[in-house]
């Protein structure tokens, strides 16, 4: 019984030493990393009062609603909206769907000449481009210039639409209508980058993002 003691006080007793080195690192360090990330953290999520929307580019679906390709004729293979569909549902979904757009599959498919409008809260109408400046066969289109609004005050009101066809020698295929709004514009502005908006699901999956960046006005 005594020895047994002997060992149990010992192991008790490195058991305590243990713990309370243990418990000093985590009760410190803790603190200190929480202090200093949530101080610049604050300060960066707080939009300003006035800022610039630009509408740097976007990213077109590799066909049409009905599966049809973008110019041309025959069908898109299902395996493409398949795996498109399986691209939009990963964790990332726009590094997943510019990954898939650069597979054989879907970079042997004929692409958009993408152009159209966007406008702010029903007016403020910009050209993204037009049928002569647009970058013609492409998924991921950038607009030329530097399309957008300058020192905007910010609003949970904001409403951006943007509207966007593929150009054709008859009559343009439409790609898309849809609505960009503060929520998105929120999320843009603490990316601190450009921001790709998932726009898949107001477009048929044809207008798959739109690049959005939310820099301070002055
Ligand atoms: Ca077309
Ligand atoms: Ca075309």
């Amino acid at each position: 019984m005594r020895s047994l003691g002997v060992l149990f006080a010992v192991a008790v007793m490195s058991g305590c030493a243990a713990a309370d080195g243990e418990a000093l690192d985590d009760a410190e360090q803790p603190a200190q990393q929480s202090e200093a990330a949530v101080v610049p953290e604050a300060e960066s999520e707080a939009i300003p009062r006035s800022i610039n929307i630009d509408i740097v580019g976007a990213v077109i679906g590799p066909m049409k609603s009905d599966s049809n390709p973008w110019d041309g004729f025959g069908s898109v293979p299902a395996g493409v909206g398949e795996a498109l569909g399986v691209a939009l549902g990963a964790p990332t979904p726009y590094v997943a769907v510019a990954s898939f757009l650069q597979t054989a599959a879907a970079n042997s498919l004929s692409k958009p000449d993408p152009f159209g409008t966007a406008t702010l809260n029903d007016s403020n109408a910009i050209t993204l481009a037009n049928a002569d400046d647009n970058t013609e066969n492409t998924f991921t289109p950038n607009w030329p210039g530097r399309p957008g609004w300058r020192n905007v005050a910010y609003s949970t009101d904001l409403r951006i639409r943007v509207t966007l066809q593929d150009e054709d020698i008859w009559y343009h295929d439409d790609i898309g209508v849809i609505e960009i709004n503060s929520r998105d514009i929120d999320a843009a502005w603490a990316s601190q980058h450009v921001y790709p908006v998932n726009v898949a699901d107001q477009s048929s999956r044809q207008l798959l993002f739109v690049m959005l960046s939310v820099t301070p006005g002055s």
